[in-house]
């Protein structure tokens, strides 16, 4: 009879010294340390977003929750990122998805040429598209928000005029945006974003198709005097916690981050658009950067180039089992969607100078 009642009590006396052991966040004072991994430089978009997310949580939990942020891989690389959060070597990453395509093939769909118009209509896609199929991709991990960027375009060392210009031209892109600069004739090089300040300086590339408020944040304006406007294809992210640490949160806590999930990603796609405008007056300013737009018959040529990705992907993607015709439909009916709100920002317009 008294081992019955002595077995329970020791059972539950020594998994609550375990947890306290074993949780590295269970202090005394009930503070909740987490680490969180970024893999490009403080100043660029992902730790911006990073930062404010790190803000909200810390605010709203009234200080309960402390987040360490690690910028510039100095916890994890851009391709570690995924695993790396999995293993534990992190409590959260931030990611992009275009690194790794084969791993996440339903929300790289957004990367298709779909024509997804700004960061903040491309961000709510990608939250929909997510919450919609749940992807096996993330099965492992807790997923905190998700967010693109802007629609990229071309940063060049030399003007890019036509795509006789961009015939051959070594330049910088990954994943669905690799595929268009491939369709164009450019010479795609395949690198994360974190190595391409590097491979600019060192002329392992003549410039790179991204959204351009790197112009100022990695002061790309320096080196690539150009850009071609094209508005052609965004870049997917997310943000994912180690599962196991998620699990162990208290409810109050896990609300706090499963509310902001979505208005983080709005809180970035409106960032991203409106910091792509000030890098661009910033660049043609201060570096006295040129903008060049095609004209709508190079613009029709350009795009008509672009058509067999999508059916391209749909095939391949079908032969993996995915549902990969309605994910199409579905990114396009949420886009229109999306693109339909009053309040979104104005399309993007860059005059020349
Ligand atoms: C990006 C990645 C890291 C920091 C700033 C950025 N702006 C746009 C991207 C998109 C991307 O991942 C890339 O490699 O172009």
């Amino acid at each position: 009879m008294k081992q019955r009642t002595f077995a329970p009590l020791t059972l539950g006396l020594l998994a609550i010294m375990a947890a306290v052991l074993l949780l590295p966040g269970a202090s005394a004072a009930e503070t909740i340390s987490l680490s969180y991994a970024n893999f490009p430089p403080a100043p660029t978009f992902p730790c911006v977003q990073m930062e404010r997310w790190k803000a909200e949580v810390e605010k709203r939990t009234n200080g309960k929750v402390q987040i360490k942020t690690y910028p510039g891989g100095t916890l994890l690389g851009a391709k570690e990122m995924m695993d790396g959060v999995i293993a534990g070597q992190a409590d959260i990453g931030n990611l992009c998805m275009a690194y790794q395509p084969g791993r996440f093939i339903v929300t790289n769909a957004t990367s298709l040429p779909l024509g997804i118009p700004n960061a903040h209509v491309g961000s709510l896609v990608l939250w929909d598209l997510y919450q919609k199929y749940r992807p096996k991709a993330f099965s492992q991990v807790k997923v905190l928000s998700m967010f693109t960027t802007a629609p990229a375009n071309i940063m060049s060392k030399k003007p890019v005029r036509s795509l006789e210009d961009l015939r051959g031209l070594d330049l910088r892109a990954s994943g669905g945006a690799a595929q268009i600069l491939k369709a164009w004739g450019a010479n795609q090089v395949g690198m994360p974003m974190s190595a391409t300040p590097e491979a600019l300086q060192k002329g392992v590339v003549q410039g790179l198709f991204s959204s351009l408020e790197v112009m100022k944040d990695l002061k790309f304006a320096e080196t690539c005097r150009y850009v071609t406007m094209t508005d052609t294809v965004i870049y997917p992210f997310a943000v994912v916690m180690n599962m196991a640490r998620w699990e162990a949160l208290p409810p109050d806590v896990q609300k706090v981050m499963d509310d902001l999930k979505r208005e983080q990603a709005e809180w970035t796609g409106i960032y991203m658009d409106g910091h792509v405008k000030k890098a661009m007056d910033w660049s043609v300013t201060t570096h006295k950067v040129e903008v060049i737009n095609l004209d709508a018959a190079a613009q029709a040529e350009w795009d008509q180039r672009l058509q067999f990705i999508t059916q391209e992907w749909i095939e391949g993607a079908k032969a993996k089992g995915f549902p990969a015709g309605a994910i199409v439909e579905d990114i396009k009916a949420f886009s229109a969607k999306h693109s339909d709100r009053p309040a979104r920002p104005q399309k993007l317009k860059i005059s020349t100078n």
